[in-house]
């Protein structure tokens, strides 16, 4: 993707040495047809490709094939980002599968063109003018995606409008999926589960009314007429007031079959949503999807994957990995991250979000047995199923650089890299990027590097450092709240960090709520012991006291503010870094993240200097003195409005 905006090394020098270049598949080309591959094309399934060195007819030549036109799309791309990140043509050789079946950006845009939680512009779908004018930037954006692996696009937003489902509409979708076939990228939409009454005429959406059950087998006959591929729906049901099968009494793997059914003649997909909570308004909101979902495994059909977000409160800069992806043996599941940075400071600030997933991936659910790590469950190994998916809110826009922020387009990319490769490194993709986006001079790409690597952990500490979670000012989420107490009790910040003169965090042990026992036994005794629960989570699963000795011989209390001072701190030395590469890359790009930065670091004091003010309320005791103290008052932070942010 950033490849083909970025610039290249010429081709020729690449390549030469090889001779010439084969590219096709067995049926498209008589060469491919005579070479003998090893793996045999057939094994790499419909998706994957081949890069070897060959030798035709006395000639050398490298060949680029597979058993489908999609696959050598793949390869070509192979092929272009290892030249482009300077790579030997001996090195280009690859076998490459994807691990995961389902690789979907989802967009959360509106009709309007708004985009819920976006922060690069407005939405790319221009609905008005669709079907009629297709603009050219929709193959720019199949193009992009085809060259990191995404296969799908929900265009919707999981808050649905039922209207997307009407014959104008299906149209317009219609032309957008002309647009993304031949890039191997099926579309999906949102379906709203009230959409037989709204738009249906009926009286009810119940899944076990008939003419409800017709109402979709039409539904999906009409839009497979026009979208003769067509992914599937998204649903995001009885969460969040949107209507679902529980309106009905029904469950949520009645409802999800009832569109499945539907689907199912068409070979289409149902992504459920496991993001649900609410059901019970005095139950720990981390609890909730699990207990709701985890007996229901085993009912849902196979064209069904239940998409769980990766951790299980809401994208938080850390969380523990889902307790869901570890109890749903016969169920197919899907990882749901969201790059879009609603609470890891928007567009502004720079936070590369490998190290996030792979966090996640790497996490042991133990679940059946040790080694069972999210990846595994992702890719059926570890419960021996078809491969699930990955799927991400994506961050894109009609800003001149799609993402809004430089460095967020390395987050598509990333996502998409982990997505047909769950094992890569974070440090790889970001080398790759560097490399693609900006230049390939290694004085520039090691701090660079560096300084990625380092960002979201930089932002946890001046956010939400110790396993603290959910304390963003009320609704748009801009900035530090952690007083937020008034509204709903699970959307505000006190119901989340529950300082008090005692201490700090949300009791999830066996004494508290009790969220730890939704972990496999090792887990379960090791996060609910505060002994043992990594100091990253310990405010996650604990109400820890302000004398409590952290590893560090610090008091919980002082911890808290070295650790909101080291992330202003890391800040500081990313704007250093990046200062210091001035000259290395275009004077353009390298002002507009400089200026970005300069936010970050104004952001990040705002952050650390409200919340330690906060909990200093309940603390009751002084920032150590080798810190920097708080400009202003709690009071002045607490003024604080911010009119018109983006997102909402
Ligand atoms: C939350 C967002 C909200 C989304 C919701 C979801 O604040 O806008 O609708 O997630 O995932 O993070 O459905």
């Amino acid at each position: 993707m950033a490849g083909l905006l970025g610039a290249a090394p010429p081709f020729e020098s690449s390549v030469r040495g090889a001779g010439a270049l084969i590219v096709g598949t067995p049926r498209s080309s008589p060469l491919v047809a005579r070479l003998e591959l090893s793996p045999d094309l057939a094994e790499v399934g419909p998706e994957g490709f081949v890069v070897r060195d060959v030798v035709v007819d006395g000639h050398r030549a490298l060949a680029v094939a597979a058993p489908g036109d999609i696959g050598v799309l793949y390869g070509i791309f192979h092929l272009l980002r290892k030249m482009q990140c300077g790579a030997r043509p001996e090195d280009v050789a690859a076998t490459e599968t994807p691990r995961l079946r389902h690789r979907m950006l989802q967009h959360w845009d509106n009709l309007d063109r708004t985009v819920e939680r976006g922060y690069a512009g407005s939405s790319i779908w221009d609905w008005h003018k669709l079907p009629d004018y297709v603009s050219p930037q929709y193959e720019d954006y199949a193009r992009a995606n085809a060259s990191i692996g995404v296969n799908s696009v929900l265009l919707t937003n999981v808050n649905a409008n039922a209207l997307v489902l009407t014959e104008p509409y299906l149209h317009k979708v219609a032309a957008l999926a002309g647009v993304l076939r031949p890039y191997g990228m099926r579309v999906f939409l949102s379906a709203r589960f009230s959409a037989p009454i709204e738009i249906g005429g009926l009286s009810t959406a119940d899944p076990k009314d008939a003419s409800v059950v017709a109402f979709w087998r039409d539904k999906a006959d009409a839009i497979y007429r026009v979208v003769p591929d067509f992914g599937g729906f998204v649903v995001k049901a009885n969460s969040e007031g949107q209507p679902g099968p529980g309106d009905y009494g029904r469950t949520h793997a009645e409802g999800a079959n009832l569109l499945a059914d539907a689907l199912a003649p068409h070979g289409g997909t149902v992504f459920w949503r496991a993001f649900v909570y609410a059901n019970d308004g005095r139950e720990d909101r981390a609890r909730q999807a699990y207990n709701e979902l985890a007996p229901l495994d085993g009912e849902f059909r196979d064209n069904v994957l239940l998409q769980v977000k990766n951790g299980p409160i809401d994208f938080q800069p850390r969380e523990p990995f889902h307790p869901l992806f570890g109890a749903m043996p016969r169920t197919s599941l899907a990882a749901e991250f969201q790059l879009t940075q609603e609470y890891l400071g928007f567009a502004t600030h720079l936070a590369y979000l490998a190290p996030l997933l792979r966090e996640t991936l790497d996490s042991d659910t133990f679940a059946p047995g040790p080694g069972s790590t999210v990846a595994r469950v992702l890719d059926g190994t570890a419960q021996r199923r078809p491969a699930g998916g990955m799927v991400a809110v994506a961050n894109i826009g009609t800003d001149r650089n799609w993402c809004g922020h430089p460095f967020a387009q390395a987050n598509w990319f990333a996502f998409g890299r982990l997505a047909w490769n769950p094992g890569l490194a974070a440090e790889a993709i970001a080398d790759d990027w560097l490399r693609m986006t900006f230049t390939g001079d290694d004085r520039f790409v090691g701090p660079a590097r560096r300084m990625m690597m380092e960002s979201r952990e930089a932002v946890v500490s001046y956010m939400t450092p110790l396993g603290l979670h959910h304390l963003m000012a009320w609704d748009h989420h801009y900035g530090p709240g952690p007083w937020v107490a008034e509204g709903r009790a699970d959307w505000t910040s006190v119901y989340f960090h529950r300082a008090d003169e005692r201490g700090l965090g949300f009791d999830r042990s066996a004494t508290g709520s009790n969220a730890v026992a939704q972990y496999a036994p090792p887990l379960r005794d090791r996060f609910g012991h505060e002994g043992t629960c990594p100091e990253t989570l310990l405010l996650w699963f604990h109400h820890v006291a302000w004398d409590h000795e952290m590893r560090s011989g610090r008091s919980l209390w002082d911890e808290l503010c070295h650790r909101y001072s080291g992330g202003v701190d890391r800040v500081r030395a990313m704007l250093h870094t990046w200062d210091s590469l001035d000259g290395l890359i275009d004077d353009a790009r390298h002002r507009h993240v400089g200026a970005l930065l300069r936010v970050q670091e104004r952001e990040a004091r705002w952050w650390r200097d409200a919340c330690l003010l906060y909990f200093q309320t309940f603390s009751r005791r002084p920032i150590p003195p080798e810190l920097e103290a708080p400009a202003g008052t709690l009071d002045d932070f607490i003024r604080i409005r911010h009119h018109y942010v983006p997102g909402i």
